[in-house]
């Protein structure tokens, strides 16, 4: 199987800022995710550097137009690698190779009859490098500039877009995928329920000379949507290349909904008159916006990669835009839910059932991969339910649903977390006669682990690197592969040792923080305390609690609370306790984590519950904002053990 996957080509009158980043790791993770099922994979972006707003853009800033684009084209393919972002090829519109590709269509397209010249007089938006219909206005402005397009009287070229409508309805109609989300299929077939107009694609020397310049007129220059769509065939060297025969057939673009209308309907009409076959799919995506508000430089909020991933890491970027954004809708940025997907997903789910998974293979069998046992019913169940995941998740990333595919990971995730509850390993541990059974538990988790880090690699490479590195698989191994869909199971070989090298994801606190505001100082009753004897304990005092690591079992909402969770923990007997973390953690995050708990509590009824203890908590104050963090231990721990 072959795949060439393309972003658009970006405008260099702007730097590079998250809705950029969005579609580049979009592209990215999905060729990285056919990669990792054998496939022979295209991935291009690049940058598109012709035109009105370019040249605006340059003047702005006093440099000459070709200085200007060397610059900011530089800047987006610098960003790349910032990323994890990995293209074949980088494509801009000023080489000289793509300038002689445009020309050559012109002429063909020129040469069958499909270009003609015309007076015209239409509403010119520059913001959009087009005219816009009537229809098209709001309130008389252009929707998306918000101003009133210019109109404009002048002669030029154009193409015979309108006698491919027909041609394209049949095609959109008999193939589903072709534009994908349905909502952009739906939107391009209701635009074209209308008559189409003939595409205007030049522009008088008089009005703008950073173009390509018309085979046929050199008073003219090249329409920057009929000279930069052209980057895709360009790019696989076509029409001789053997990349062009190669990928071309299977060529799946990535877009956001603001140029669907170029991608859906001159590109593929150019392509009817070039005869050349139309593109696989076009993917349509929604719009960032960030804390709710459209992303601006007048507001001031455009939010740039680079910041992005100083602030966060790059793995937690790619994993946050791909789990938060569904494909096709818009999505909203903000630094709390960027946060709050670290602490859940990265370092509670994955990084706990990593670090505790390593921690037991090296505190039970001394860091080696042993063989597991006969496998039982559980072990069957466990497996089947990792490669069904492996199924969905297939399913999923080459449907674009990648919010879908990284919800399978997670929930095996933290089904694996819960099978360390149930199975108990370190009791396991204290009996030799369940030796066998603890190397299965413990087989079972470390594939589960290599499995999960394998489907994570399009996602977070680096992550997913850190975790093969830690299960003791190094480099591009039949081990760290899988091009299949089934047959995935049992690849980690007994006898090799694993390599854990600290935890995977920090917990990271939200970032007000560190906005340079002080630590408040200790309450005046604390300094007291601390500089006189009042207040003090004595040891024997202290020694009177009893404090024990517990495990949580089970968390329920308490009827009619907002603030209050029932929790069921083993300490080691089950006993109920009521805490109030209703407000700060999801009851499904909770089962499996180890708390420290004080066990010799009077109980007490809350809420018509009685609570037999008390989970302990930090209670974090800032800003007059209030959280409540879970107490625990560094390591895993055997349940009961006594707090001193
Ligand atoms: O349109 N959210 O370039 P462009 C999500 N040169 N994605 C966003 C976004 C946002 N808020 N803002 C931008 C052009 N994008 C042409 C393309 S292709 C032959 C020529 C992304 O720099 C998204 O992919 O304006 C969108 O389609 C693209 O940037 C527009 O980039």
């Amino acid at each position: 199987m072959t795949t060439y996957i393309t972003t658009p080509i970006y405008y260099v009158n702007a730097q590079p800022h998250l809705g950029h980043a969005y579609t580049t790791i979009v592209a990215d993770t999905y060729s990285r995710f056919r990669r990792l099922c054998g496939e022979d994979v295209r991935f291009q972006t690049g940058t598109d550097e012709h035109g009105d707003k370019i040249v605006e853009a340059a003047e702005k800033e006093n440099v000459p137009p070709r200085e200007y684009v060397d610059r900011i084209s530089a800047m987006f393919r610098e960003t790349w690698p910032l990323l994890e972002v990995v293209p074949d090829n980088f494509i801009r519109t000023t080489e000289a190779e793509h300038v002689a590709t445009v020309r050559d269509i012109l002429q063909k397209v020129y040469d069958n009859g499909d270009i003609y010249f015309d007076e015209y007089t239409g509403l010119y938006c520059r913001g959009c490098e087009r005219f816009l219909t009537e229809k098209e206005l709001v309130d008389g402005n252009c929707p998306d500039h918000q101003i009133p397009p210019q109109e404009i009287a002048e002669q030029n070229y154009f193409f015979r877009m309108s006698s491919y409508q027909q041609q394209l309805i049949d095609h959109i109609k008999s193939n589903p995928d072709f534009i994908t989300p349905e909502r952009y299929r739906n939107e391009v077939l209701s635009f074209l329920s209308e008559p189409l107009e003939d595409l205007c694609i030049s522009r008088p020397k008089s009005r703008l000379t950073w173009g390509i310049e018309l085979p046929f007129d050199e008073t003219f220059v090249t329409y920057v949507w009929f000279d930069a769509l052209i980057n895709y065939l360009t790019g696989l060297g076509y029409p001789g290349g053997e990349d062009y025969t190669t990928f071309w057939p299977f060529s799946e673009h990535v877009i956001a909904k603001d140029i669907l209308k170029p991608h859906a309907i001159y590109w593929p009409t150019m392509l009817m008159s070039m005869g050349v076959p139309l593109f696989k799919k076009l993917h349509v995506h929604g719009y960032w916006n960030v804390d709710d508000t459209k992303m601006s430089k007048s507001i001031g909020n455009v939010v740039r990669p680079r910041q992005l991933v100083d602030e966060y890491g790059i793995d937690t970027l790619r994993y946050f835009i791909l789990r938060e954004m569904s494909f096709g809708l818009d999505s909203s940025f903000s630094s709390k839910a960027i946060v709050a997907r670290q602490n859940a997903d990265l370092a509670n789910d994955l990084g706990n059932l990593y670090s505790r998974t390593m921690a037991m293979v090296q505190k039970y069998r001394d860091g080696e991969v042993t063989a597991p046992g006969q496998p039982g019913a559980a072990d069957v169940a466990f497996r089947d339910a990792v490669e069904t995941m492996i199924l969905s998740y297939r399913e999923a990333m080459g449907a674009f649903h990648f919010h879908r595919a990284l919800q399978a990971v997670w929930d095996v995730i933290s089904m694996a977390n819960k099978y360390i509850v149930v199975n108990e390993p370190w009791a396991l541990a204290k009996d030799s006669q369940k030796a066998e059974l603890l190397d299965s538990v413990l087989y079972n988790l470390l594939e589960c682990l290599r499995i999960v880090s394998l489907v994570l690699q399009p996602v977070m490479p680096i992550a997913s690197g850190r975790m093969a590195m830690g299960l003791g698989l190094e480099g591009e191994s039949e081990a760290t592969r899988f091009l299949d869909a089934g047959g995935n199971w049992g690849v980690l070989v007994p006898g090799s040792r694993v390599k854990p090298e600290g935890p995977l994801f920090p917990r990271l606190e939200s970032r007000k923080k560190d906005d340079g505001k002080k630590e408040k100082p200790h309450s005046k009753k604390v300094k007291q305390v601390l500089q006189s004897e009042e207040g003090l304990i004595a040891m024997d005092a202290f020694q009177k609690l009893d404090l024990r690591v517990a495990e949580i079992i089970a968390a329920r909402p308490v009827k009619k609370s907002k603030k209050l969770l029932k929790l069921t923990v083993r300490a080691p007997e089950e006993r109920t306790i009521v805490s109030g973390i209703a407000e700060y953690y999801q009851p499904s995050d909770l089962v499996g984590q180890q708390v420290i708990i004080v066990a010799n509590l009077k109980p007490v009824k809350l809420m018509g519950v009685t609570s037999q203890g008390m989970v302990l908590t930090a209670r974090e104050e800032i800003d007059g904002e209030e959280r409540l963090v879970l107490s625990t231990v560094s390591d895993i721990v055997a349940v009961g053990s006594r707090i001193n």
